[in-house]
């Protein structure tokens, strides 16, 4: 159902009036010059506009398109979908641009059943970069989508990038009609028409995601290349297992008992390439939890990493690692540790894990707030690594690309924690980067996601979310 046409322009001559529509030179936020600038945010100023705006949009939709919650794209959006749930009585979500105080899967606030239908609003849709920001925790926290309204399609690849991850857009307005009506009315000459026209057909195809595309890293080895490289056997088989699953997610299991970690990893396994455990944490730890484990990741193809962090002097923690109640040695792929006490401590873990085909993960950066693994210390892991690459097989790592030697050695993996869909961290100095950004600005080669996933609804569906994310923002820089 759409409106009528003198609806339409009344609207467009109204957006035009309070100049929420405006013709010059404008630089745009990725650096370009635009003839014309639109800037929606105005619109709360004007509320019968805003009344206007929020039922024509919904009247864009095909009466086929069925919906349970609208969430607006932040900011400008919300007062839209504010003002369509409660003259259309659909119930609103909103999302969160910032995680602040706790690391749960707060990213969406609001009142929702798993697999309930959500339908994003925006205001103005260019790349649809935006859109697909708020599609993603929406997707990771159950959601479906598969539709989005927006008022103004500046049609530059919105809706073919939109259409590339399951969404369909539905436009109000395409700007070419919106420039065509304002020049029939006498708001625009022709020559400005002509100018905007040929400005968006230079300009057809932007990106996803236009801005941080010049941030990514330049050029990236594919993980099956690096796989031929690496001289640890539990190093090649973490390349060859992320290429054949098309996955670079690790869970960070950190649930409650052991009977829920083996629960969550039957779940969650196909989604991922490695799971995390910190097994001193389960109360019912039993001797049979590594080959319960072992079982369930040969079932589903996917490495076991203890995040033991071992730091002590090399003799001690030989001992660590084989003996005591965990025995990690007989069933950890692999376990990581702290170059605090010099290379020693390499050397006792390899003693014990070399011959069992065991690889080790040096923490050269954490991502925890006012942490000391910086610089010089970075550095030292990456000389110790380098020494050991028998078996060393990478990092705990949190900005590779950022390092004086960048991301190095394409033989070692870069592990990253600290990962949600988006930004923030917990009360206790956790700070979280998005996949995108791990991957693709920061270098990284694996997320690593615990409450993420494990304080999801629906922790394998949020896999699932994390996977294709990180996978997507592997393959961007593959291009
Ligand atoms: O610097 C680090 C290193 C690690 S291994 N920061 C971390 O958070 N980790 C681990 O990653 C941490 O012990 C936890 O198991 C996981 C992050 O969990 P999340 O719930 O914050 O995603």
């Amino acid at each position: 159902m759409s409106s009528p046409p003198e609806t339409m322009e009344s609207l467009i001559l109204q957006l035009h009036d309070i100049a929420a529509v405006k013709f010059g030179n404008f630089k745009l936020k990725s650096g370009i010059s635009s003839p014309i600038y639109i800037d929606l945010r105005l619109i709360v100023s004007y509320p019968s506009l805003l009344r206007q705006i929020s039922q024509i949009i919904v009247s864009t939709l095909p009466s086929s398109t069925q919906y349970d919650v609208v969430c607006g794209v932040p900011y400008t959006a919300l007062p839209i979908a504010t003002c369509i749930s409660t003259a259309s009585n659909i119930p609103m979500l909103m999302r969160r641009k910032e995680i602040k105080d706790y690391g749960t899967a707060k990213a969406i606030e609001g009142a929702f059943e798993p697999n309930q239908v959500c339908l994003i609003i925006e205001d103005l849709v260019t790349s649809g970069a935006s859109v697909l920001e708020t599609a993603a925790p929406l997707r990771a926290a159950g959601l479906k989508v598969s539709d989005a309204v927006v008022l103004i399609d500046r049609e530059q690849g919105g809706r073919e990038n939109l259409a590339e991850k399951g969404i369909t857009l539905h436009a109000m307005v395409k700007l070419t009609d919106m420039v065509r009506i304002l020049k029939e009315k006498g708001r625009v000459s022709e020559e400005t028409e002509k100018m905007v026209l040929k400005f968006l057909e230079e300009n057809r195809k932007v990106s996803v995601p236009a801005v941080a595309a010049e941030k990514k890293v330049k050029v990236r080895i594919p993980y099956g290349e690096r796989a031929k490289m690496s001289k640890n056997l539990t190093g090649k088989r973490l390349f060859e297992i992320m290429v054949q699953k098309e996955t670079n997610l690790c869970l960070a299991a950190d649930v409650g008992t052991a009977t829920e970690l083996l629960d969550i990893a039957d779940k969650v396994g196909p989604e991922i390439c490695m799971l995390k455990t910190h097994v001193d944490i389960f109360p019912d730890f039993t001797p049979d939890f590594g080959s319960k484990l072992r079982s369930i990741a040969d079932k589903h193809n996917f490495l076991i990493f203890e995040d033991r962090k071992f730091a002590d002097i090399g003799n001690t923690v030989t001992m660590q690692y084989e003996g005591g109640i965990f025995r990690i040695l007989d069933w950890a792929d692999i376990v990581n540790a702290h170059i605090i006490s010099g290379p020693g401590i390499v050397d006792g873990l390899k003693l014990k894990g070399l011959s069992r085909g065991r690889g080790l993960l040096l923490l050269a950066e954490m991502s925890s707030s006012g942490n000391l693994a910086k610089g010089d210390y970075t550095a030292a892991a990456v000389k110790i690594a380098e020494d050991h690459s028998d078996f060393v097989i990478g990092f705990i790592s949190v900005n590779p690309a950022s390092w004086p030697c960048g991301p190095g050695n394409p033989s070692l993996v870069h592990a990253t924690p600290g990962v949600q869909m988006v930004k923030g961290g917990d009360a206790l100095g956790q700070q979280y980067n998005t996949p995108y950004s791990v991957i693709s600005e920061r270098g990284s080669d694996i997320i690593i996601v615990g409450r993420g996933i494990i304080k999801a609804t629906n922790p394998a569906e949020a896999a699932r979310e994390y996977r294709l994310q990180g996978w997507d923002a592997y393959l961007e820089n593959c291009k």
